[in-house]
């Protein structure tokens, strides 16, 4: 098949286009590079080495990797070339990871929400208007989020994949039954824009019947696939820093430079995860079970396990010894909430879900000790605050 993986560079789109070119897909990474140009304004780097994009792909090659192609194309500012792109490229399908992913980054400033917003919007709203006027049957595959259903107001009930199913009562007395797509209730200017993303699908699914799978991603975390660990110039990506780290990678860092985990808050937010092995392994799935021309926008809950934030601080102090900070929270968050997520869809395909275990945590500890010299523990708090409020309790904290 031929795959453009859009956001091919980043954290979970290099390991997935690896493991699709190692499938014998026909892969064409497409990326502008913006996540390392954010690094550079924050004055952050990943704290494992990343190679450049030319040099990953001459690397793949080396190591016996079936070729694949870059192009740098920005998908929210360069439409034409989009449309000619998937003209020439003729894809089956679109991965696409391009958006700008973090919550706290979102929350930083007027500008960042604003970029974020544009960004997000706009790339995914150009890549459905671009396939309609290429005439072509893509089937998109979309990383989107389990933030999207909320934190905190499930009161014990499960999480469904995507839809609810209601019955709406007519005037006659009877009752219709409709399957609409579950309530949106983001926390931060980055989820809203997962949210904005279904409603685009949605639309675009009735009036065109574009093919979409949308993944609705818990928090990844690991770092490297069998892939990407074939040659150090491979590596993945390691955020730690308090706008783009996320809560698992950033504790096992944490404990592996003997710095006190960052626990917002209590630690009673419960969150759904799953590795990035794991990741991998379900965009491929999603792309080998491609919804009909006739189906509704195919949503997974792309998770394996929810754990709360302060019993996974406690199980990292377990496994390495490290100390916990209970930190005031920087965000607007629920103290405490309750998720229960029907992961069933993945789970029937065949997905075989690596839980956390030991062994694997203590890889990621690893990878952090072998980089620590290159952690600037300055970069460490979490600095972006989601109100005025929090940020002057921030600043006297
Ligand atoms: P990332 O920032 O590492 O990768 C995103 C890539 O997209 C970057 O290489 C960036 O340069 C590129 N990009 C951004 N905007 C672009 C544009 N306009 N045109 C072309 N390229 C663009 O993020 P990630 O962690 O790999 O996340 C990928 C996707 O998965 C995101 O959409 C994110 O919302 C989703 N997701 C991630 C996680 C996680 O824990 N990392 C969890 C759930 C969902
Ligand atoms: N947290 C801490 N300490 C930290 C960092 C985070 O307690 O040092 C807490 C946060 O307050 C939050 C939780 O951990 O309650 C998760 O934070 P996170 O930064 O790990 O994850 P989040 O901001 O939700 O975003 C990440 C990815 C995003 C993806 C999302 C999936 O960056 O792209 O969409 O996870 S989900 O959380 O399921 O919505």
């Amino acid at each position: 098949m031929k795959v453009l993986v859009l956001g091919g560079d980043g954290f979970c789109g290099w390991p997935c286009a690896v493991n699709l070119a190692d499938g014998g897909h026909d892969v064409v990474v497409v990326d502008n590079l913006s996540r390392r140009k954010i690094d550079i304004d924050l004055e952050v780097e990943s704290l494992t080495p990343i190679s450049s994009i030319g040099e990953r792909l001459r690397v793949w090659e080396e190591v016996g990797g079936k070729p694949m192609r870059f192009i740098n194309l920005d998908i929210a500012q360069d439409y034409d070339r989009l449309v000619e792109l998937l003209r020439q490229e003729q894809p089956q399908a679109v991965v696409h990871f391009a958006e700008q992913r973090a919550a706290p980054y979102s929350m930083k400033s007027s500008v960042t929400k604003r970029y974020t917003v544009d960004n997000n919007v706009n790339g995914t709203h150009n890549l459905l208007c671009a396939i309609v006027e290429s005439g072509l049957d893509v089937h998109i595959v979309h990383l989107g989020t389990m933030g999207v259903y909320g934190y905190g107001s499930h009161r014990g009930a499960t999480i469904p994949e995507g839809y609810l199913t209601v019955e709406v009562p007519q005037p006659d007395g009877s009752r219709f039954v409709e399957k609409i797509l579950h309530p949106s209730d983001p926390g931060s200017v980055y989820h809203m824009t997962k949210t904005l993303d279904q409603l685009l699908f949605h639309y675009y699914n009735k009036n065109d019947g574009i093919r979409i799978t949308d993944l609705h991603q818990g928090i990844v975390w690991g770092t490297n696939t069998e892939q990407t660990s074939r040659d150090p110039r491979l590596t993945n990506r390691f955020d730690y820093d308090g706008d783009y780290g996320t809560v698992l990678n950033r504790f096992l860092m944490q404990a592996a430079i003997g710095y006190p985990l960052t626990v917002h808050g209590t630690g009673g937010q419960t969150r759904a995860f799953i590795h990035i092995r794991d990741s991998v392994r379900c965009v491929q799935l999603a792309l080998e079970h491609p919804p009909s021309a006739a189906e509704k926008v195919k949503i997974f809950n792309q998770m394996t396990e929810s754990h709360q934030v302060g019993a996974l601080a406690e199980k990292v102090a377990a496994l390495t010894g490290a100390s916990i900070n209970y930190l005031p929270n920087p965000r607007k968050e629920a103290i405490e909430n309750d998720l229960i997520v029907d992961n069933r869809c993945f789970i029937e395909l065949g997905l075989e879900p690596t839980t956390l275990d030991n062994g694997l945590m203590n890889e990621v500890v690893d990878v952090a000790k072998r980089y620590a010299d290159r952690c600037n523990r300055s970069r460490i708090p979490c600095v972006s605050a989601w109100t005025q409020t929090q940020a002057q309790a921030l600043n006297q904290g």
